[in-house]
């Protein structure tokens, strides 16, 4: 199988530095190797970890509330680029961050491809602590992490080109096929989004009430087989327990072996077409850091095909 990786050092979509350095501490710790090696898959990495300096503005106020807009625009459409360009050569496209924002670009990239390469929209599985769905309005910090899935859904429109306006329609998707899983910190603006757009979302009160193999199914369920998927991955969705160092953590959440179980289910349906790690930063809680960045390895692993036994 052909495997894309595209390493993103960005970390400009929140506050908190380090979380740039986790493509490397990633590859560090053996993962591409270990894809290559155990997985068989034949892997395409330009080598880099890519911060895209080139196309950063030298200035960048706020705007409408965001923090670093044409940043993190100017970035995830570059990305978006790159991801597409090995999507649309059929392969599956591994996404390493990065902060979450990162995934506008990856996203955009894929849901494109996958248009025009086989006609179809892809399902989001989105697990996190977050629903990372404020639009800039309901936002109460401005950090654009927060903000993915309202740009890529067209419920936040960008201003112009260098404003999130070069996402077009064929690089959205549809809040029909969007699922979360692991959800427990949502802001009152986005419970109120998720609510009227009837979007499916299983909190960690659903992983409490029916276990992670029922809302797993339940979630594949109602993307339906045989629909492309794209798993988006925040490291938050896990209990600090397992994953202490991320930028903002949250208790009570997923077990390392739920989070497994989740990739390797998404696996099993054989209909992965890319996948994001994102959100470990290596530098926070330092004696945690190489504990998180293993339960990072470990779910990329089990995303693409590892398996138990
Ligand atoms: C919060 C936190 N909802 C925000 N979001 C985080 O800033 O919009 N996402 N941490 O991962
Ligand atoms: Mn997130
Ligand atoms: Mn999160
Ligand atoms: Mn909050």
């Amino acid at each position: 199988d052909d495997l894309g990786v595209v390493a993103v050092g960005f970390s400009n979509g929140q506050r908190k530095s380090g979380v740039d350095a986790a493509p490397m501490a990633l590859i560090e710790a053996g993962l591409l190797d270990q894809l290559r090696d155990e997985l068989d898959f034949k892997v395409t990495y330009d080598g880099q970890v890519h911060s895209y300096t080139d196309v950063i503005p030298k200035e960048d106020p706020d705007h409408r509330n965001m923090k670093m807009p044409r940043t993190v625009s100017a970035v995830t459409r570059k990305l978006s680029e790159q991801v597409y360009e090995h999507a649309s050569k059929g392969r599956c496209v591994l996404t390493l961050g990065g902060d979450h924002s990162i995934a506008i670009g990856s996203i955009a990239g894929v849901a494109k491809a996958t248009r025009e390469r086989i006609g179809r929209e892809i399902a989001v599985i989105w697990v996190d602590a977050h629903a990372d769905i404020n639009t800039p309005e309901t936002s109460d910090s401005g950090n654009i992490h927060g903000m993915p899935v309202a740009f890529l859904t067209g419920l936040a429109k960008g201003d112009n080109e260098e404003m999130f306006g070069w996402i077009k329609d064929d690089q959205k998707i549809s809040v029909t096929k969007l699922v979360y899983i692991g959800l427990r910190d949502i802001d009152i603006g986005e419970k109120k989004i998720l609510r009227e757009n009837g979007i499916k979302a299983f909190s960690m009160r659903d992983v409490d009430k029916y276990g992670i193999g029922k809302v797993t199914d339940m979630a594949l369920g109602w993307i339906g087989s045989d629909t492309p998927i794209h798993l988006s991955f925040d490291i938050d969705s896990l209990d600090p327990q397992w994953a202490p160092s991320t930028g903002t953590p949250v208790r009570g959440g997923l077990t390392l072996r739920e989070g497994d179980y989740i990739a390797e289910s998404v696996a099993e349906t054989g209909n992965l077409v890319a996948m994001d790690l994102v959100e470990v930063n290596p530098s926070l809680e330092a004696h945690g850091a190489s504990e998180t960045v293993r339960a990072g390895c470990s779910i990329v692993r089990c995303a693409l095909g590892d398996t138990l036994l």
